[in-house]
């Protein structure tokens, strides 16, 4: 393991401001689309809060062409030794990655390509000890290998595992809480990949709420599922509510609208 710090410590994320195209973003089920309005004012409170957690925000300029772009965390992967360039699956994401090359190589000295298959940084869950790279609708076996290939280049130990049936992300079900506590589903929690981590259920009907985000010594969650915040804060976590839900309509969670990583 590269850094020794917690894998939740950060003081830099990279953000990228809605297009108004992003009501025309990918969904499964249909909820109706989120208002242009609506959105700007759940990103611009995002920043806020993750600002005040104590990172330096870098905010891109909105891509109409790309309605998704929103969720930077899906076409690359940051870590303090560099980044990933990744291979989105969805069809319509895959430009996202030329977009945020440019970016990436201003601010890391070492950006690598992933060589081939699909993988979205939305199936990947960084802990202390290694990178889990969940198999999905976006994540294709063969992008999950090489992605191990390139995180070794990093001096990463990556590792592959399933994503439960119907679920869009791996971390759509799962955030790191600290070292060694995971908040996450029961249904995937029942897949057993989390052995080794304490685990925390979201309550049923807050499945949504498993995508929450830990920042330095705040823990962010949906401000749409209380009985997550409750079960938290009961746990000693400093809760802040954050809302989503407009960007929620299009299958967003917390972790998705940003790249996170430690410089120092
Ligand atoms: C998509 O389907 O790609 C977007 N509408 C939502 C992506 C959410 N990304 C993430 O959780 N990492």
């Amino acid at each position: 393991m590269a850094s020794t710090y917690p894998v939740y410590r950060f003081d830099s994320f990279i953000v990228r401001t809605p297009s108004s195209s992003v009501v025309n973003g990918l969904r499964a089920d249909d909820r109706g689309n989120p208002t242009y309005a609506g959105v700007l004012a759940e990103h611009a409170a995002y920043i806020h809060a993750v600002s005040r957690a104590g990172v330096e925000v870098t905010v891109l300029p909105p891509l109409e062409a790309f309605p998704d772009s929103i969720f930077v965390e899906d076409p690359a992967l940051v870590f303090p030794e560099g980044a990933i360039l990744l291979r989105p699956g969805a069809p319509t994401r895959a430009g996202e990655t030329a977009e945020i090359a440019p970016v990436l190589k201003r601010l890391f000295s070492s950006v690598l390509d992933l060589p081939r298959g699909y993988a979205d940084g939305g199936d990947v869950l960084t802990t202390q000890n290694s990178v889990m790279i969940g198999l999905s609708a976006r994540t294709n076996r063969e992008g999950a290998e090489a992605l191990i290939e390139s995180l070794a280049r990093l001096g990463r130990k990556g590792e592959i595992v399933e994503t439960p049936k119907d679920v869009l992300h791996f971390k759509t079900d799962c955030s790191l809480l600290d070292e060694e506590t995971v908040l996450t589903t029961e249904r995937l929690e029942r897949s057993g990949v989390f052995k080794g981590f304490r685990t925390l259920l979201v309550p049923a009907g807050e499945e949504a709420a498993a995508n929450a985000l830990r920042v330095n010594d705040v823990v962010f969650v949906g401000s749409d599922y209380p009985r997550t915040a409750e079960l938290l804060a009961a746990k000693g976590y400093d809760v802040v509510p954050l809302r989503t839900t407009e960007i929620g309509k299009i299958d967003a969670g917390l972790s998705c609208m940003s790249l996170r990583w430690r410089r120092g």
